[in-house]
């Protein structure tokens, strides 16, 4: 678990100045190596591998336009993710996706960037698993300013009265964008949603990775156990803007600072030394984590851009009439562009 969380803090780290790179000194979303928004999770990286490290890989994983850190404790190929968000054709998502889009069959993980959306699906890969008599479970992922979204109180109530193996993760960072929770909800923790559909819910109210794992482990089994779904909210900070560029005006400095104050991975770092792990074993960890991502995204930079000709591939899977064999109606040449 630590060595999730440091590879998904030294991760975004890294992004975030790759980010930066040619979008500057006037911000210019589109410029530079990875176009388009950023949302980092650093801060959260707790309430990640809490719950993902009872999963399996057929276990179903959907997270909101925050997913870097669930997506990397749900073993997400870290080399596939990074050409997605550097837009590269060998991204998970032939580089049409972007860092909010990010789809792994393999290990059964999807995110998408309109909030609450995952809930739906992931109660729907519950229904799957129980129609078929797997064991597996699904997990979705949302923030604190989602719960109000028709598409989760609809998938609670789907999931309650269908006794569904899904746990629904609240991640509570106390801001949507600059929306502070108590201004738009009345209830102070996710996890009492959970009362008005009669099923589980469960509030942690730390960045308290082990905490989250032991809460985890009660929710995931009742899931795995046939016994039904639960709502399990997790208290955590955003170190970060909402997005890579915003200035957070909105936010006071003493919560800005209390976000840096209260660093899970710290907590957890002192959790080990506390069982014996003593500080070189967790330095080599950080280094094995800080090479990896380092390679992915070298890896990532050096793949080739998708061609232009591609734009109109894999939009639908069942295309209406008149999609396929559609000649694009401009030329291309004319846009001066070779796949920018
Ligand atoms: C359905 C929908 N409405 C609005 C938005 C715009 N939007 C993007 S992120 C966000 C706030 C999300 O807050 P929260 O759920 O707490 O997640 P956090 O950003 O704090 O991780 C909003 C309103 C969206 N993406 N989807
Ligand atoms: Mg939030």
């Amino acid at each position: 678990m630590y060595a999730d969380m440091v590879t998904a803090r030294y991760y975004e780290e890294r992004l975030q100045e790759e980010y930066l790179e040619g979008k500057q000194p006037k911000f210019d979303i589109s410029a530079g190596p990875i176009p388009g928004e950023l949302h980092l999770a650093a801060g959260q990286e707790a309430a990640a591998v809490g719950v993902c490290h009872h999963l399996r890989d057929d276990d179903v994983v959907t997270a909101p336009h925050r997913p870097h850190h669930v997506a990397i404790a749900k073993g997400v190929d870290l080399n596939r993710m990074t050409a997605e968000i550097f837009g590269r054709e060998t991204g998970l998502g032939r580089g049409k996706g972007g860092h909010m889009h990010l789809f792994d069959p393999d290990v059964n993980f999807a995110c998408s960037g309109i909030i609450a959306q995952g809930c739906p699906p992931a109660a729907g890969a519950g229904l799957a698993a129980k129609k078929r008599n797997t064991d597996s479970v699904a997990v979705a992922y949302l923030g604190e300013g989602a719960v109000d979204q028709g598409g989760f109180l609809e998938s609670l109530n789907f999931a309650a009265v269908h006794d569904l193996p899904v746990v629904f993760v609240v991640e509570d960072n106390d801001w949507a964008i600059s929306m502070p929770q108590e201004r738009v909800t009345d209830v102070e923790f996710a996890s009492k949603r959970a009362d008005g559909f009669e099923m589980a819910g469960v509030h942690v109210d730390r960045d308290d990775a082990v905490a989250v794992y032991e809460a985890a482990a009660e929710a995931v089994g009742r899931a795995r156990d046939g016994n039904g779904p639960t709502v399990l909210s997790v208290q955590v900070h955003r170190r970060m803007g909402h997005f890579m560029g915003d200035p957070q005006s909105y936010r006071s400095d003493e919560d800005q600072e209390a976000a840096m104050d209260r660093d899970s991975i710290e907590r957890m770092a002192s959790h080990l030394r506390d069982h014996g792990v003593d500080d070189e074993a967790m330095a080599e960890i950080r280094e094995d984590a800080h090479a990896r991502v380092d390679d992915a995204i070298a890896w990532a930079k050096d793949q080739p851009k998708p061609d232009a000709e591609s734009a109109y591939e894999d939009v639908f899977t069942n295309p209406p009439s008149g999609v396929t064999d559609t000649e694009p109606e401009f030329d291309l040449a004319e846009t001066g562009g070779e796949g920018e």
